[in-house]
């Protein structure tokens, strides 16, 4: 296989960055079964960066027997849990070690800034994964009472093998929340990253060699949700799948997963979240707050707070502070001192986003500020916000997933519960109000995985994080994520009942 070296020469990173742009089947570094590649894009520029290996069902194939040898004689049972935490462990200390050289090629790859991938994607990865290393000696499970002459007690096994397809918003966060609970618990995994953003993955194929994981434990194969994902989805020996992604994607995956094996599914889906300020809200913490949940990373983060609702005694004031925050944002070079958003990820999202944005201007809703694209080369957007807008139109109904937000103005409390409710979606929502009553009363009747309370898109690796209605199926995060990587047994001993 070939190698990717690059030299960062920035404002903000210099270094260099070396690694093979193989599969990574069995511990080894592997082109793929056709031969054939990826181009991977840089967002800032369009330039295509490099060609990678490109993944197919054969080698989805090679990796389950590889991970299933693993998982019989190296892991699995075979690995006590303390050790297990100890390569954890070892995989964080890598990470940290090379944790500018990370930020940097997801800056490349993805095209967030430099700092942002630093101070969120890379420092809350490091933090999952030895959040997960404590529990793989924890995890225990239950002495049960049944009668004197029994012994009952439950074990937390692992599945085995398991699929992991994650996308391009977070590439190394979203490998450090699969990775991180599938390992502690003792199950081998064949992942599947995103083909727009596989170089984090790969830089952590190196980490996961150098760490010293017995071959087979983690094998990632790039390639093509049709091709790569489909066949993690339909296999008959990967006992469970997690998928993170759009809703329209994870329908296929459990319908695949039913047709075939029945394995276990996971899903993080898509959003569009509710984020409410009442009149009693503090203005300014309202403000820095919904500029961050809807400006984010670009937007492109499921639980984006993407219908902000404004009670109409602050309205004017919110949306003026709002709006000036807005316009002070500053899009440019992911890797500039000063940029806070840089590019979308791809043509496709972008020309997807710019869709929507001509769909709200069509339907007659106001183009607040933004709109447009911003620059004349890479896929920049500028931050937009749309008011006056109608229920039914598609930019206040459908997840955009880009900088563009819709501020709605709303009179009274049950009636915004209402409208934030009426979605087919259920990741997220935040309430912002200094009456701690009020604040608590709504956050438990939102329809959504998680609540925020005067903050938003805050999230901690011992939180669990999932969605109600169609933003998904199960938790990650926390212990709750333990439960999708364990199969519980249950044994019954006998101390003397004769029959
Ligand atoms: O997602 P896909 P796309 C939403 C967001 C975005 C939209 C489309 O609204 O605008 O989805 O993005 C793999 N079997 N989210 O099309 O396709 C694919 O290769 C198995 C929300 O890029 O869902 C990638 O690895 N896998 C979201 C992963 O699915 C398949 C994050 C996600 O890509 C597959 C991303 C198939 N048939 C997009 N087809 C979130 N929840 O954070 C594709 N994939």
């Amino acid at each position: 296989t070939t190698t990717f070296t690059h030299e960062f020469n920035t404002p903000v990173f210099t270094g260099k960055t070396s690694f093979p742009t193989g599969l990574f089947i069995n511990g080894q570094f592997v082109g793929g079964a056709d031969g054939t590649t990826i181009d991977v894009v840089n967002p800032t520029n369009g330039k295509v960066v490099t060609k990678i290996a490109e993944g197919t069902s054969k080698d989805v194939d090679t990796a389950v027997v590889a991970a299933q040898k693993a998982f019989d004689t190296t892991w699995g049972l075979e690995t006590a849990g303390a050790e297990r935490g100890k390569l954890l462990n070892k995989m964080a200390d890598l990470m940290e070690a090379a944790a500018d050289e990370l930020a940097a090629i997801e800056a490349l790859d993805n095209g967030k800034t430099f700092w942002w991938a630093k101070n969120v994607d890379v420092t809350a990865s490091i933090a999952c994964i030895r959040y997960y290393a404590g529990w793989a000696d924890k995890n225990h499970g239950q002495v049960i009472e049944t009668d004197e002459n029994k012994l009952a007690y439950t074990r937390h096994e692992p599945i085995g093998v398991v699929g992991q397809i994650i996308p391009w918003n977070f590439p190394l966060l979203m490998m450090s929340w699969k990775l991180g609970p599938a390992l502690a618990t003792g199950n081998c995994v064949v992942l599947k990253p995103s083909e727009f953003t596989p170089l984090t993955a790969l830089r952590m194929c190196s980490i996961i060699k150098e760490t010293g994981f017995p071959p087979g434990v983690v094998n990632v194969i790039v390639g093509y949700g049709q091709t790569v994902g489909q066949a993690i989805s339909e296999h008959p020996h990967i006992e469970k799948v997690a998928f993170t992604g759009s809703t329209l994607v994870g329908r296929k995956i459990m319908e695949a997963a039913a047709k075939t094996n029945l394995k276990n599914v996971t899903l993080e889906l898509g959003g569009k979240s509710p984020n409410i300020i009442f009149n009693d809200a503090d203005l300014d913490t309202a403000v820095g707050w919904s500029v961050h949940g809807i400006f984010w990373n670009h937007g492109q983060a499921c639980c984006a707070g993407s219908r902000i609702f404004v009670q109409s005694g602050i309205y004017d004031k919110f949306l003026a502070a709002f709006t000036e925050r807005t316009k002070a944002l500053k899009v440019g070079d992911p890797f500039a001192a000063d940029s806070y958003q840089g590019p979308q990820v791809s043509q496709i999202q972008y020309d997807r986003i710019m869709g929507y944005i001509e769909s709200g201007k069509k339907d007659g809703a106001t183009v607040h500020t933004g709109g447009e694209r911003h620059g004349t080369e890479g896929y920049f957007i500028q931050p937009t916000i749309f008011t006056n807008t109608k229920p039914t139109m598609k930019i206040v109904q459908e997840e955009i997933f880009g900088p563009v937000g819709v501020v709605i103005k709303f009179e009274d409390e049950e009636d915004v519960i209402k409208q934030a409710n009426d979605t087919m979606y259920g990741l997220a929502a935040a309430v912002f109000s200094q009456d701690i009553n009020r604040a608590l009363r709504t956050a438990h009747k939102l329809k959504a995985g998680t609540a925020w309370v005067n903050c938003a898109n805050t999230l901690n690796p011992q939180v669990p994080f999932g969605g109600f209605k169609q933003s998904g199926i199960g938790r990650e995060l926390g212990e709750y994520a333990l439960l999708n990587y364990t199969a519980v047994k249950a044994v019954h001993v006998n101390l003397g009942h004769k029959m």
